[in-house]
Parts: structure tokens; C-alpha cells; sequence
């Protein structure tokens, strides 16, 4: 090799051996922080084994467990399930896929809420069958999703708030708009395993008259009545009981490329940051409007609201997204752990409970991710820290009653598995590549879908979509 080419191969070496050795603290920070939660995880879900196995969740402090209905749905395990394969967790996450095709069956003469079993039992066991490509898996999914499909029986299109599982009766005419519009993604992923449009055409029909019902603003309402498709309540907001309809229509976009759906996202979008958006120089809140007159009609805002900056960094807007997160992290760093239900303008929590939710965290991997900024990371490892601090029991973990005083609540929510250990782990790992989020979609329970699994053409076919 010529001296000059030796020279700079010898400069080059260098470089990338100071980077290393720069990053080393934070390669092996990841390392122990994702082995950490990994264990963490183990930990919990032994704690749910032992001391609730076979019911719905388990109570952290009581050492007992709870089920949702008369009835257990096992929504704990179907909701840990893909926290487990991303994770690595293989042997554990089999014994959930023999327990699915052993002894779960659907035909429960219970009333179960639409909106809930859809993202934790419908998306849970969608990922299940994405992963084993098991057809009894499917099955089970196929079975339970035409039990679910009869809720979307009402003159509107949109479904009912409760439905039985075994005789189809429904109950429930008021809904808000994420329990009336939050179903693309698991009965368009349904649609295509089953290549039965019967499925996507029920949820985009439900969006649709969700959406034909904007006003002139092109602003939503909260609560709908499925079977007149009169608003009941005029607040529009991005906040519970909004939030994964406007979620669901850039994602499921994403995953189906439907244009009808892209067309929503982008008026609906431009809506929001005309109206909701409430910006300072250092704070990015998004209020609640009445959606006729597009005036203000509160700041109260809730922490499920901190999935939106996930969605404005997958949707390219990193500005925006950059500051509403800043502004969560904000308000997690005054208390410790964020307050339920919060007004901006007061300074005060209306409802101060922390159920352990993961929206914070989730927007902080997404950010992490597309702009491999630290500060996103190190905004988990404070997440985690303080989750650990104060929520962590002898066995599990439990929500918090009041984010004042840190009094634990004997509750341990399912989304804690699918969703809030599944984004801690994401952030800890991000650095190896091991998982790469833009090969993923994830509905709102965290359970990640394939992309690449969705062929344009197939799609088209059995979603019955007209490009
Ligand atoms: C989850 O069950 C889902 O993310 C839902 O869309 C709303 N938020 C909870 C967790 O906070």
C-alpha cells in the first residue's frame, strides 16, 4: 500500500477507535439498563404466574389478582405476549401460544367493552399468529374477531361500546370517538389473514362516519350515538377518548397505504395545528376546542396525550414533535411520575393518579429512533428510574394513586406488559439494531406488525381497498 493510502487508513482506524471508545459508557449503560428491564420483566410476569395465572391481572401489593369481567379473557398473557418475542423470550412466550390453543375459547356468555379487547385481545393475538404463523392460532383470532364483528351491527356503522361474546348482543349507544374509530389496524391485519374484507370494511366504515361528521372546521366531536350519529359532546381534542382515531388513521395508512385514509390524516392534521395547537416559546400544549367555533373550551390535558409526538415524528413533523415531548417531559419532571388528567393553566392535576402508561415513553423511543438525538434516551433512563423508584413492589409493579404523595394503587394494568417494559426495553436497545422500528407498525397496545408481511397487491385484494 502506498504511504499516503497507509496514512489515511491509519487516521481512519484512529477515528473510529476514540468513537468507540467515546461511546463505550453509553454501549454498556444500554447493555445493563436493557438487561435490567429484560429481568425486570421476568420478574413481574413470574409474580403474575404465581399469583394470578389464568385470570386478567394481577394485583401488585395484595399478591392476588383481578378479572375483568365475571369471566377471565387471560388479557394479561395475550398482552405480554410480543413484549416476550421482542425480547427474546421464546420459551415463555410458547407456553402463552399452547395456553391459546389449549384452553382459550371464546364462548362466554360476557359482555365485553369493543374498544378494550379489540387492541389488547384482538392485536395480541394478531401478533401471535404474525409470529408462529400457527393456522390454530388464527383460528382462535378468526374466532374471535367475527364475535366482535356483530358489535358493528348499528345504524351508523359504528359499534357498539359493549358486546356479548357469545349471542352478539350489544349494548351501549354512546361511544367516544377512540371506542367508535380505533379498529384499521386489527381488522385490516384480520381482513388480510383471512383474506376476508368482511373485517377492514366494518372498521373503515366506523371511521367513516366518525369523519363524514366533522364540522366545517374539519374538527371531530368526543362522544358520538352509534345509532343516530349525533354528537353528545362537542369538545374536540386529541386527548382520551379522541387519541387513537387520529392515531389509527396515519398508521393504518402506513401499513394499508389506503389513499381514503392518508386524505383524513392530512385535513385532519392541519385541523389540529390550526386549532388545538397551543404554543409558546418553550411549550407546546394541545388544548380542547369546541368543533364548530374552534374556541377554546379547556386546558385540561391527559398523559395518554403524550402518544402525539410519536405520531408527529412518524408523520416527518420532528419540530413540532420535538417540543409537545419536551413540554410531557416537563410535566413528568415536576411530579416524578406524570398525573392522569392535568391543566395546563392552572399548574394543578384534576385526576392524580399514574396507572403506569407508556405514551411518554413510547414517543420517547420514536424520537430516539428517527432522530438519534441522546436526549431521548436519556429521558428513558429517567422514565425508569423513576418507575422503578416509585412503583416497584416486592413483586411487580403498580400504578400511583396520587403523583403527590406517591401512594401506591394495588393495580398492575396489562399494557404495563405490552407496552410500557416493551418501549423501556426498545430505547435500551435501540443502539444494537436488533429491532428496527422502521420495519414496524405498532398498534396502540404496542404489539408490532411487519410492514414487509403486507404485499402492496395482496393487500388491495383482501382489505377490498380501490386505489
Ligand atoms: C393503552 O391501552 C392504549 O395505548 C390505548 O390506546 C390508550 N392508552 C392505554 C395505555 O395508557
Amino acid at each position: 500500500m502506498p504511504n499516503e493510502m497507509m496514512k489515511h487508513v491509519i487516521i481512519f482506524c484512529s477515528l473510529v477507535s476514540i468513537l468507540t471508545a467515546c461511546n463505550r459508557p453509553m454501549i454498556e449503560n444500554s447493555r445493563q439498563l436493557s438487561q435490567e428491564v429484560k429481568d425486570e420483566f421476568i420478574r413481574t410476569w413470574d409474580a403474575y404466574k404465581n399469583h394470578a395465572w389464568g385470570h386478567d391481572v394481577l394485583l401488585p401489593i395484595s399478591k392476588s389478582y383481578k378479572d375483568w369481567y365475571d369471566e377471565s379473557l387471560h388479557i394479561s398473557p395475550i398482552d405480554a405476549y410480543s413484549t416476550m418475542k421482542v425480547m427474546g423470550l421464546h420459551d415463555r412466550a410458547s407456553e402463552i401460544e399452547r395456553f391459546v390453543i389449549d384452553s382459550v375459547n371464546w364462548e362466554k356468555d360476557l359482555f365485553v367493552k369493543t374498544f378494550e379487547v379489540n387492541i389488547r385481545i384482538l392485536g395480541g393475538l394478531l401478533a401471535m399468529y404474525q409470529y408462529t404463523a400457527d393456522p390454530l392460532i388464527l383460528q382462535k383470532t378468526e374466532d374471535f374477531g367475527k364475535r366482535m364483528l356483530l358489535a358493528f351491527n348499528s345504524p351508523t356503522g359504528i359499534p357498539y361500546y359493549w358486546f356479548n361474546l357469545d349471542t352478539g348482543e350489544t349494548r351501549g349507544e354512546k361511544v367516544n370517538v377512540a371506542e367508535a374509530a380505533s379498529y384499521l389496524m386489527e381488522m385490516g391485519i384480520l381482513s388480510y389473514y383471512t383474506s376476508n374484507p368482511v373485517y377492514y370494511r366494518a372498521a373503515k366504515e366506523a371511521s367513516l362516519a366518525v369523519w363524514t361528521r366533522a364540522s366545517e372546521k374539519n374538527l371531530v366531536g368526543e362522544v358520538i350515538d352509534v345509532e343516530t350519529g349525533e354528537w353528545l359532546n362537542e369538545n374536540s381534542h386529541i386527548c382520551a377518548g379522541i387519541d387513537s382515531y387520529y392515531e389509527y388513521l396515519f398508521k393504518a395508512w402506513l401499513l394499508f397505504q389506503d389513499p381514503d385514509l392518508k386524505k383524513i390524516w392530512d385535513t385532519s392534521i392541519e385541523a389540529i395545528q390550526t386549532y388545538l395547537a397551543d404554543e409558546s416559546d418553550s411549550t407546546l400544549w394541545y388544548r380542547r376546542v369546541n368543533m364548530h367555533s374552534g374556541e377554546e373550551t379547556s386546558t385540561v390535558v391527559t398523559l395518554y396525550d403524550a402518544f402525539f409526538p410519536a405520531i408527529l415524528a412518524l408523520s416527518g413533523d420532528l419540530p413540532r414533535a420535538g417540543k409537545n415531548q419536551n413540554t410531557w417531559f416537563g410535566l413528568w419532571n415536576k411530579y416524578g411520575l406524570e398525573p392522569m388528567v392535568y391543566d395546563y393553566t392552572t399548574g394543578e392535576p384534576n385526576y392524580p393518579v399514574y396507572d403506569l402508561n407508556p405514551e411518554i415513553i413510547e414517543s420517547a423511543y420514536y424520537l430516539y429512533h428517527i432522530t438519534g438525538d441522546e436526549k431521548y434516551y436519556h429521558m428513558g433512563e429517567k422514565f425508569w428510574a423513576d418507575i422503578k423508584k416509585f412503583c416497584r413492589t416486592d413483586i411487580a409493579f403498580s400504578s400511583v394513586e396520587d403523583v403527590r404523595t406517591m401512594e401506591k394503587r394495588d393495580y398492575m394494568p396489562t399494557f404495563f406488559f405490552a407496552e410500557t417494559l416493551k418501549y423501556l426495553y426498545l430505547i435500551f436497545t435501540e443502539s444494537t439494531g436488533s429491532f428496527d422500528l422502521d420495519n414496524y407498525v405498532f398498534n396502540t397496545e404496542a404489539h408490532p406488525f411487519k410492514k414487509a408481511s403486507f404485499d402492496p397487491e395482496t393487500l388491495k385484494q383482501r382489505l377490498g381497498i380501490a386505489y
